[in-house]
């Protein structure tokens, strides 16, 4: 089976059991404070997991792209080394929400591996929870006895809180799971070695291919288990291990998934896959890398200096001082690899297609810039090896090095490879010390303890008022407590009702106060949206939280606001006609005194283009159109009616039900 035919397999499965199926969602995750990039087909559904919000449909099916390079799931050091973790891969989940539980979820898994993708049962072993006495959890006896029908006793194995007991990060959605392990040795080495002694020791070809979570619990902040409103089903299978089995294939990067990129780096660079350790780790880190950063630009996270940004510059670079080192590559070469991806994957993933020459370029200028460092680091470092010896000494100081690394990008284990080769020695430990020193500093910058909240009425959805009203009276259901070293204690209300607008679409959060009836009065000094919530922030928390508010949006701020908000739309048109279609927006910051836009064009605007989108802004500014809304209409009716999805955002629930 060909990689598609192996996703609208899983795809078709479930959907004749009833289930939605999905997009994947966008990859760079907005409206989550707690993650950078979606880590877990989960995540875009964490809502409906804590109960905030309550999906349309209660079984769901996707291909989610994840991206695991930062956080509680980070795969990055392996990547490359081994053949069969990735930075970017696909999630093949399906989920119920408050409807199957385990017999299904288990039933079901096996009859798809066993009789529709038709794997060898022989090959398969699965474990359960084996429970932990320190969080009071039980062994999974229910999860046994359900795999006791499919599968013999001795294949079903217990397993530890650290492999058994899935938890999305430090605070969230939790609760037991039971994997399902590949064993795909020769029969010589399965006579000699037994399976189930391999599985989860890091064997490339005893692998784990489906995690099947089943989600009862939420960690609280106090680490304590609280049970959630309801259980849930959340699995995640590896598609490109899945791919590596049904292909009969002992590595991922033997799939079809991966093999044209190694073929397109083989002819590019000259070198074979295959021969030595280290170019076939160098092209391994390419033919992954390139994929992750592909992905990332078309969902709008762009390589920068800082967040998001930051990591897939870093990953990035890792591609390129791989290149650069092992298959002696001074020159860009990866933006190349997109049109074969682009043709590869295009199919499942459309913005693959329509991005592609912006892909292409924001790579290319990447491993030019970083090139460039390269170079200039050689030097500095070539300077620093001049004068060591000039000093008699053998060793280059860690400060230094570190200093080359921080300030110039310049890889350590670079350094390191050039010192040896030049028979001198780095200073590891001054290294490991000045780049402990600088973590700690940045860690305390950004630390973050966040509460749980305080539920002051359970059962209250909630509901935005903010596009007619900017005044209501209102309750606050819940709140709790934030401190950053940055704003000190701030809070964080949600109300049953609310017309303030929460940070979206590139637009600010709207600002404001709340009075209690006693006279009391809180400032709203900003709104955010977190996992299909309205959250209201506060320096202090009203004297009393029961009874009713009043709570009034700045309504000259919003006006502002909103007016520049529809001026990035008139913006955008104007670019698209003046410059061309191919201008796609890349992000926006709308605040009440001023708007940014990012568009992508290849070219300088020139003085009289950007005259006449000026002009072509004022016209449309100055024809008064009428307001015509249509609120209600769903996703696919709007783009049918001519309106235009950005990449990279995620619809509300409209694009997913
Ligand atoms: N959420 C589960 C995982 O990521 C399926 O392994």
């Amino acid at each position: 089976m060909k990689s598609q035919q192996i996703r609208q397999t899983f795809i078709d499965f479930y959907k004749s059991k009833q289930h939605e199926v999905v997009a994947s969602a966008p990859m760079v995750m907005k409206n989550d404070p707690t993650l950078m990039f979606v880590n877990a087909g989960m995540n875009p559904f964490k809502e409906y997991f804590l109960g905030i919000n309550e999906s349309k449909h209660n079984r769901i099916t996707d291909s989610q792209k994840c991206l695991r390079v930062s956080g509680k799931h980070n795969d990055l050091e392996e990547v490359g080394v081994d053949t069969y973790h990735h930075t970017m891969f696909e999630m093949l989940g399906n989920w119920s929400f408050g409807d199957y539980f385990k017999k299904e979820a288990i039933a079901w898994a096996w009859e798809l591996l066993t009789e529709v993708y038709k794997i060898d049962k022989d090959c398969l072993y699965v474990t359960i929870f084996e429970g932990d006495a320190s969080e009071k959890l039980d062994r999974d006896t229910e999860a046994y006895d359900y795999w006791k029908e499919f599968i013999a006793e001795d294949r079903i194995l217990n397993g530890n809180k650290k492999d058994n007991f899935w938890e999305m990060g430090d605070q969230g959605p939790c609760g037991p799971c039971s994997e399902i392990h590949v064993d795909i040795r020769t029969p010589e080495e399965k006579a000699a070695v037994d399976g189930a002694t391999l599985v989860n020791e890091d064997h490339p070809q005893v692998v784990e291919i489906w995690n099947l979570v089943f989600m009862q619990y939420n960690r609280m902040a106090n680490g304590s288990l609280v049970d959630l409103p309801a259980k849930h089903v959340d699995t995640g299978m590896g598609f490109e291990r899945l791919a590596m089995v049904m292909q009969d294939v002992k590595s991922n990067y033997d799939t079809d998934v991966f093999t044209p990129l190694i073929r397109e780096i083989e002819t590019i660079t000259g070198h074979s896959y295959g021969k030595t350790e280290q170019e076939d780790i160098a092209i391994r880190v390419i033919a992954d890398h390139v994929r992750a950063v592909s992905f990332s630009i078309a969902d709008g996270q762009l390589p920068s200096n800082n967040g998001a940004g930051y990591v897939i510059r870093r990953i990035l670079r890792r591609a390129i001082r791989y290149g650069f080192t092992y298959l002696n590559k001074k020159e860009p070469f990866i933006y190349m690899l997109v049109n074969t991806l682009s043709k590869q994957m295009g199919d499942a993933f459309p913005e693959l297609k329509s991005q592609k020459n912006l892909i292409l370029n924001v790579i290319k200028e990447e491993e030019q810039s970083f090139l460039r460092a390269l170079d200039s680091g050689l030097v500095l470092l070539d300077s620093m090896i001049t004068s060591a010896v000039s000093e008699s000494k053998n060793t280059i100081d860690g400060n230094k090095a570190f200093e080359l690394y921080d300030t110039y990008g310049f890889p350590i284990d670079l350094t390191a490879l050039i010192l040896r080769e030049k028979g001198m020695e780095l200073d590891e430990a001054g290294f490991d010390k000045a780049m402990a020193a600088q973590k700690s500093r940045s860690r305390a910058a950004s630390e973050t303890t966040t509460s749980d909240w305080t539920e002051l009425r359970k059962d209250d959805a909630q509901e935005f008022i903010g596009y007619d009203k900017q005044e209501a009276n209102v309750h606050i259901t819940r709140y709790r407590k934030v401190t950053t070293k940055k704003d000190g204690d701030m809070y964080q209300l949600v109300f049953n009702m609310t017309p303030f607008y929460g940070e979206s679409g590139g637009q600010t959060g709207d600002k404001g106060y709340l009075e209690s009836t006693s006279g009391d009065t809180v400032y709203i000094i900003d709104t955010k949206k977190e996992n299909g919530q309205t959250v209201h922030l506060t320096k202090n928390l009203p004297k009393n939280l029961d009874g009713s508010h009043r709570v009034v949006v700045d309504a000259n701020q919003r006006h502002r606001t909103s007016s520049n908000h529809t001026a990035t739309h008139l913006l955008h048109q104007a670019l698209r006609k003046v410059l061309g279609d191919h201008v796609e927006q890349k992000g926006s910051m709308v605040r009440s005194a001023s708007m940014r836009f990012d568009f992508s064009h290849f070219a300088k605007v020139t003085p009289e283009q950007l005259q006449e989108v000026e002009n072509f802004v004022n016209a449309r500014i100055r024809e008064q159109l009428p307001l015509e809304e249509n609120r209600s209409n769903t996703y696919d009716a709007a783009v049918e009616d001519g309106a235009m999805a950005l990449f990279g955002e995620k619809y509300g629930r409209s694009a997913y039900y």
